[in-house]
């Protein structure tokens, strides 16, 4: 079970039950998992209190495409604003740091802080009066679906769908779940059709990004070192997904560049097999590539990418044809100097 603390979960009653001008603030692009959270903690706050004039509010500033899916499918509205005006008792939902909130940070001493969250926590913890964190818990909507548990709450149907939305979006459809996500959901999803929280959760790919997908491949160059598929290409947009679609598809490793001419920049992204990062540190590579072209690059073993800038005077062939070659050289110099 997540390690709830019930005397957390009395504290957090409490609150619900004595405030009546709540702001539930979820982070920057609220993804369905710090929406589903949100929603559900506005009804305790609805069930838990009782007066009449209640002033529950979610907001953020901004949702992303999915969150106005779930929005729209059980009916419920956020607030999507810069700045909002802070209330008597002020829950940052899935939201670790400050950084990720537009919030007057001098007014919020005035009110009474929650954080509800499952990241690493940070100082945001400190300036709470309760803090309810578990890094453990693949989502904000698994702890708080542990809160109606534990309270004895059954929440209702939409209730339940945002919830269910918010677990499998930040469980990648599952695929990070453990075994307390199983019970959760079992225990979430009766007289709820799994499908449907499935298909409110996709959304058709964009067009231009679907476009530039097609582009990268059908301009793809392979070569091949150490026994590794090197696919080179280059499109205008989009490119790091390129690089993954690549990989997805067959390739090794995948540098994709994108020369964007009216920014005067060289972007390059770049990816690789899960096995092969075990030998080559994609970030550290686009790092030495970024360093050759004189400008910034890093990231992680398996995706990373750089910026450069892009010298007006030269063609973009010439420059599309250098940089592939350059980053197809130094995985060369990397994977047969790496011992394999
Ligand atoms: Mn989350």
């Amino acid at each position: 079970m997540v390690r709830l603390r019930s005397e957390d979960v009395n504290r957090l009653k409490k609150i619900l039950q004595e405030n009546k001008n709540i702001l539930f603030l979820c982070h920057h692009n609220a993804d369905p998992d710090a929406i589903g959270a949100a929603i559900a903690l506005k009804y305790l706050a609805e069930v838990l209190n009782k007066s009449e004039d209640k002033t529950l509010i979610i907001s953020a500033d901004s949702v992303s495409k999915l969150s106005k899916n779930i929005l729209e499918e059980i009916g419920e509205e956020v607030e999507v604003v810069q700045y909002p005006k802070l209330l008597d008792v002020v829950f940052f939902v899935d939201t670790s740091n400050l950084n990720q909130v537009k919030v007057n940070t001098q007014e919020l001493k005035h009110s009474t802080l929650v954080v509800i969250d499952h990241h690493k926590k940070t100082e945001l913890s400190e300036l709470c009066t309760l803090s309810i964190v578990d890094e453990g818990a693949t989502s904000t909507c698994e702890i708080v679906s542990q809160i109606f548990r534990e309270m004895g709450i059954y929440p209702p149907r939409d209730i339940r769908v945002a919830l269910l939305c918010g677990i499998l979006y930040d469980t990648k459809h599952l695929k990070l779940a453990r075994e307390e996500t199983f019970q959760i959901i079992a225990w979430l999803i009766r007289g709820i059709n799994f499908q449907r929280i499935l298909s409110l959760l996709t959304q058709e790919m964009d067009e231009s990004k679907r476009m530039a997908h097609l582009k990268a491949c059908s301009r793809m160059e392979l070569r091949e070192v150490g026994g590794y598929i090197v696919a080179l290409s280059h499109v205008s947009s989009f490119e790091a997904s390129c690089a993954k679609t690549i990989v997805s598809i067959g390739a090794d490793v995948a540098f994709v560049v994108a020369v964007r001419k009216r920014e005067g920049e060289i972007r390059v992204s770049g990816r690789c097999r899960k096995s092969l990062a075990r030998k080559v540190h994609m970030g550290e590579l686009m790092e030495e590539v970024a360093r050759r072209l004189g400008g910034e690059g890093g990231g992680h073993r398996e995706a990373a990418g750089l910026n450069a800038r892009y010298d007006k005077s030269r063609s973009k062939e010439e420059v599309i044809r250098e940089v592939l070659d350059l980053c197809y050289e130094i995985f060369k110099e990397r994977v047969l100097g790496s011992g394999g």
